[in-house]
């Protein structure tokens, strides 16, 4: 069943972080062709790895909706080779758990030249996408640093933060995250176009992105969560937890150490209910049919809640997904 479109070029906002976010990006793009859409990436994944600037969620997307992406890894770049990292390793240089591949070394090296030449971030991405055409407007959360760090115990009992890459490549999210600390936020504005994007927007999506680490970092740039709270469109999530389970990445072990659940409606209760009170942020919320029985109390916190398959098993399924999550915001739409 082909859902509605929206007919006019409706301005869609979406907070996205990694891989879901730039899988769920392409069913959105194939769902709503005319439409403008915006995407705030997130940046707190950010690393200088070897005195390159890698920011992971960005390129995620712009690989992804360029057709660079690594299809099997879902980060980096397709036909890549590693001779560089090998490289690096023989010559003992660490980090040796982060892999830059040849190819992506060159979008880094880019991206730290124009920074060192003082270009923002935000005008750096949009140079880059100018080479890979990605059909979105690609915006920085923010042009100021602001990294993703996580506290964990040491066997000594003391705790110690390290950087989100370090725990989620190199440890693979194993040691118990005490907290997420977002290093910098409060010195970090919204990047050029980010509160324009929100307030302007006929529809703001969450894609299935992680709700801490990608959706919850983008949401604690001072001024962002406002502008959601005040935009007239509709805001739309889609659930990243399928029965109890994320479909990819660790966010079950970010929803752990920040004591929320792994559910649908856990998480649809983390966002909270723009009609809440306090207000939170979700008008409408999609879950799998497995997660059906949850509707109700969804419905109940204030969020207009539909099931439906939620499995971006492919491009149709994921178009469907993006139309359904279109619809539902037509349905709101004031
Ligand atoms: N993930 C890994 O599991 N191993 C890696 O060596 C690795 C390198 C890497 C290099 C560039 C890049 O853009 C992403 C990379 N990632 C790697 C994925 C990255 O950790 C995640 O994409 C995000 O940070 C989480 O969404």
């Amino acid at each position: 069943m082909r859902m509605p479109t929206p007919r006019d070029s409706a301005r869609i906002a979406v907070l996205a972080g990694g891989i879901g976010g730039a899988r769920f990006l392409r069913g959105l793009v194939a769902a709503a062709p005319d439409s403008q859409i915006t995407v705030i990436g997130n940046t707190g994944d950010d690393i200088w790895i070897h005195g390159l600037r890698v920011c992971p969620d960005l390129d995620t997307v712009m690989y992804t909706l360029g057709g660079g992406i690594s299809q099997e890894r879902g980060w980096g770049r397709e036909d890549e080779t590693f001779a560089v990292r090998q490289e690096l390793a023989a010559y003992g240089m660490e980090p040796t758990w982060f892999g830059l591949g040849d190819r992506d070394i060159a979008t880094h090296l880019v991206r730290t030249q124009l920074l060192n030449a003082g270009y923002p971030l935000s005008a750096v991405t949009e140079a880059l996408c100018t080479r890979w055409q990605p059909g979105v407007r690609l915006l920085p959360m923010s042009d100021e640093r602001a990294e993703t760090h996580v506290v964990i115990d040491e066997a000594d009992g003391t705790q110690r933060a390290i950087h989100f890459q370090e725990w989620w490549v190199r440890h693979q999210a194993r040691i118990p995250a005490r907290s997420f600390a977002l290093v910098g936020v409060e010195d970090a504005k919204p990047g050029p176009g980010v509160i324009e994007a929100i307030e302007g927007a006929d529809i703001v999506v969450l894609p299935p992105s992680n709700p801490v680490v990608s959706i919850g970092t983008i949401l604690q740039v001072p001024g962002i969560r406002e502008a959601l709270a005040r935009t007239p469109a509709p805001v739309v999530g889609v659930s990243p937890i399928i029965g109890g389970r994320p479909v990819r990445g660790m966010a079950d072990a970010c929803l752990t150490a920040i004591g929320v659940e792994t559910s649908a409606a856990a998480v649809a209760a983390h966002y909270g209910a723009r009609a809440g009170d306090p207000p939170g942020l979700l008008d409408g919320w999609l879950v799998d049919d497995a997660d059906a029985e949850s509707v109700p109390g969804i419905e109940g916190l204030g969020i207009v809640c539909e099931a439906r398959p939620l499995l971006m098993s492919g491009p149709e399924p994921t178009r469907e997904i993006a139309a359904a999550a279109l619809a539902l915001a037509a349905r709101l739409r004031p």
